[in-house]
């Protein structure tokens, strides 16, 4: 049994993994893999192959004292759960992109299917005293199907992006049976107290339910419902910065500045993370700011994502359009104002470049918390940190206050206030990076994680269960 009273972890999320390496990996894999590995625990999820029939028995391994189950799926339930349903409704739903919703019958069906697929899949690995913790939007009817197989084991939910408000769910068919599923969880965590807000309002004004206390009830059911922000291993992060590999790439990149400023911007290349006009807001600040020419240079990074969705290549032809309307605009033959990738770099490298940077572009039009923000933060060398330019929108401006905040929608203001980073000087650099850091080293992933545990498990350990209302 762990600290928390966990006896065995099972984590269900879309994708599994990677187990080794970890801590050099992004988002969900940091945060999960300790407290399986300390209790033995079981993930998962899709293996992320697809048959061209039904799927045979789950393929099991077990690495570093994890036990990971995979399964695959038919290609029918590929192309209508997760680019259908998925990707194409609940993502940019959850997003407020309703305009890019494309939603079909067969979508909701097979959502449903897999769903169901998964639980028929889970249940005879589960034991008596398991814990179940389900992530994200691919699996929100999960916990349904499992109490329809006599499930009765304690399970949670949470969900990475951010909720929408009420009247945009709305506007998705079958809202109500997808909002019905989470009534079955005993837990059901949001990034950030707006989004725990937004879906008491859906119960009370669509559901017609009730909100009390932490709990709330609609549907015949009722659930524990908080707000549970995402952190990073922030002290990992900032030791990646600064180890070998972090300070190579930290001279190699000072060495092609020759002493010029960097912007820098890493983002899966997804139409949510803002991207198009944060290249505007950098076009706007060359034209207004002639003297900024040869002094600044930015590096965007955005390795390719969904890309058998037609949405995501025509956003890709668009950026690559803005690329190099702003290189053909401005270039001179001894500067490229612009460099930009289109794929993953080891986040290693990530870490160095971050520490090279004075400046950290995350300016996403919506976003459940964004993790990049911190990880540029953590990578920073606290006598003479870069700055962050974070948006409002992101989960993460709930609790970095002391980032430059901009409206994403905003160029004017983000070209404002890259010129305002740019001219920072070192003693108000840090004044703003103290605060931000000494939030990411409270609130890391470890926290998160016990958080959520600890309220899953309150009959456990009281004692570690904080009032959240
Ligand atoms: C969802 C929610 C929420 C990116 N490029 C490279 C790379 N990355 C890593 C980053 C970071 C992760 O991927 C991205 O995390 P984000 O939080 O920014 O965004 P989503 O992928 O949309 O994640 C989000 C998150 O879940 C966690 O709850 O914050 O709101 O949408 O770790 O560093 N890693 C490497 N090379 C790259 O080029 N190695």
């Amino acid at each position: 049994m762990t600290r928390h009273g966990l006896k065995r972890l099972v984590a269900v999320s879309n994708r599994v993994g990677p187990v080794r390496g970890a801590a050099t990996a992004g988002g969900l894999a940091v945060g999960l893999v300790e407290a399986l590995r300390e209790c033995g625990g079981l993930w998962f999820g899709w293996s992320g192959k697809i048959c061209r029939s039904t799927p045979g028995a789950p393929h099991r391994q077990q690495v570093g004292g994890v036990q990971l189950v995979q399964v695959d799926l038919a290609r029918e339930d590929y192309e209508q759960y997760y680019n259908g349903f998925a990707n194409l409704c609940l993502w940019p739903l959850l997003h407020l992109r309703v305009d890019l919703v494309r939603y079909q019958p067969g979508y909701f069906d097979a959502y449903l299917r897999v769903n169901e697929q998964f639980a028929h899949a889970l249940q005879p690995l589960l034991h008596a005293d398991d814990t179940i913790w389900v992530h994200d939007y691919h699996l929100i009817p999960l916990a349904t199907r499992l109490r329809e197989l006599g499930v009765p084991q304690r399970i949670g939910f949470f969900l990475h992006t951010s909720f929408p408000p009420a009247d945009l769910l709305a506007t998705l068919p079958n809202h109500e049976r997808l909002m019905r599923s989470l009534f079955d969880y005993d837990l059901v965590g949001f990034q950030t107290e707006p989004d725990l807000l937004r879906f008491r309002d859906y119960v009370e004004r669509v559901a017609c339910g009730q909100v009390r206390d932490g709990r709330v009830s609609a549907f015949g059911g009722s659930v524990e419902a908080a707000a549970f922000p995402i952190g990073i291993d922030a002290h990992a992060f900032a030791a990646m910065a600064s180890s070998a590999v972090g300070e190579r790439e930290y001279r190699r990149m000072r060495e092609a500045l020759q002493g010029r400023a960097l912007i820098m911007g890493v983002d899966r290349l997804d139409y949510t993370k803002g991207l198009l006009r944060r290249l505007s807001a950098y076009e706007l600040l060359l034209e207004r700011q002639p003297e900024t020419h040869g002094r600044i240079e930015y590096l965007q990074i955005s390795p390719v994502s969904r890309a058998e969705i037609r949405a995501y290549r025509e956003f890709h032809a668009e950026l690559d359009h803005a690329v190099a309307r702003i290189n053909g605009r401005f270039a001179q033959v001894d500067w490229t104002p612009l460099r930009y990738l289109n794929r993953a770099l080891p986040r290693r490298t990530l870490a160095g470049l971050y520490r090279a940077a004075r400046v950290g572009m995350v300016t996403p039009m919506r976003d459940g918390m964004n993790l990049v923000a911190k990880e540029f933060v953590a990578a920073q060398d606290p006598a003479d940190p870069g700055v962050l330019i974070l948006s409002r929108f992101a989960g993460a401006a709930q609790q970095m206050t002391s980032a430059l905040l901009v409206n994403p929608y905003d160029t004017g203001e983000m070209a404002d206030a890259l010129l305002a980073a740019h001219h920072m000087g070192v003693e108000e650099r840090r004044n703003r990076h103290a605060p931000l850091m000494r939030e990411l080293l409270e609130h890391d992933v470890k926290r998160w994680r016990e958080d959520f545990l600890s309220h899953l498990l309150p009959s456990v350990n009281p004692l570690q269960v904080r009032s959240r209302r």
